[in-house]
């Protein structure tokens, strides 16, 4: 596995604006149909939980599949992680408004910025493929941005909700380590951003549920799952030994043609949306 470098890079090191590869959806498909793994009758009966409209696929992708996905996203060639936020992270599809490194002095420039990144790689074609097999996605909603974070030692991600840019459902693939997920009920559906401090300052009702999440397994956020409980991965070592790491791939849907049509409704208020979320 590949180790993250010891330098810090810059934001735009991650998002240099790349030849657009265009990614037809017969590659994504035909990715992995003539690879032995692929599972085309693949059947997972989804767990239900106690937080509405939140569902768990165990064993959604097999042991061998695993190193291969992993494999993929650690090779240099094929695939570029960000190491300028305290995790690695990875972006595809779309744009994404994100918050520039410290500075040297240590302050955190005001100014978001919005950059490309890759189109989804068809390397994932098969996985998107499987998730509409399973009815995760219907197949005229397939997701086109992912976001992946790898967690070692007591790394974690803030309290949030997707951006309500993205439909429903937000999915998440697990790989490598069991993880408790938490799922922080809102009195109300709440769009507020982490970066912009009103994540945290979100009204909830108290209540809290863990989902431990086993390496493999499929989480599927759908109504209240999705717009009214945030979800948080804690900072902490608790449960984790050394070696402990977890890889999370996470999907989302945009319907573009609504969103074309928030922006031409309202462009100064996208503007500004956009510039305040991520
Ligand atoms: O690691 C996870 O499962 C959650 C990731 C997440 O919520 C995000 O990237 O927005």
């Amino acid at each position: 596995m590949q180790a993250p470098p010891t330098k810090r890079k810059a934001i735009n090191d991650f998002f240099q604006p790349s030849p657009k590869r265009s990614t037809t959806q017969s590659q994504l498909d035909a990715s992995k149909t003539d690879d032995e793994s692929v599972q085309l009758n693949h059947t997972s009966i989804p767990e239900s939980t106690s937080v509405t409209g939140l569902t768990l696929h165990r064993d959604f992708v097999s042991s061998a599949e695993e190193p291969e996905i992993l494999h993929f996203l650690n090779d240099p060639t094929r695939c570029s992680w960000r190491t300028d936020l305290s995790r690695r992270t990875m972006h595809f599809g779309g744009t994404y408004c994100l918050m520039p490194p410290k500075t040297q002095s240590g302050d955190q420039p005001s100014k978001p910025q919005v950059l490309q990144a890759p189109p989804m790689p068809v390397e994932l074609g098969w996985l998107i493929q499987r998730m509409v097999d399973a009815r995760v996605f219907p197949s005229d909603k397939r997701p086109q941005y992912c976001i992946i974070n790898e967690y070692t030692g007591a790394q974690g991600i803030s309290a949030h909700t997707e951006n309500f840019q993205f439909e429903e459902p937000v999915v998440g693939l697990s790989l490598l380590s069991t993880c408790p997920i938490r799922f922080i009920e809102l009195t109300r559906p709440f769009d507020g951003s982490v970066r912009s401090g009103k994540a945290g300052k979100a009204d909830k009702t108290g209540k809290e549920v863990d989902v431990e999440l086993p390496g493999r397994s499929l989480l599927v956020m759908n109504g209240e799952s999705r717009w009214k409980w945030q979800h948080e991965i804690l900072r902490s070592k608790r449960g984790r030994r050394d070696g402990w790491k977890r890889v999370s791939l996470t999907f989302r849907y945009k319907d573009e043609e609504k969103e074309m049509t928030r922006k031409i409704r309202s462009p100064r208020k996208a503007i500004v949306r956009q510039q305040l979320k991520a």
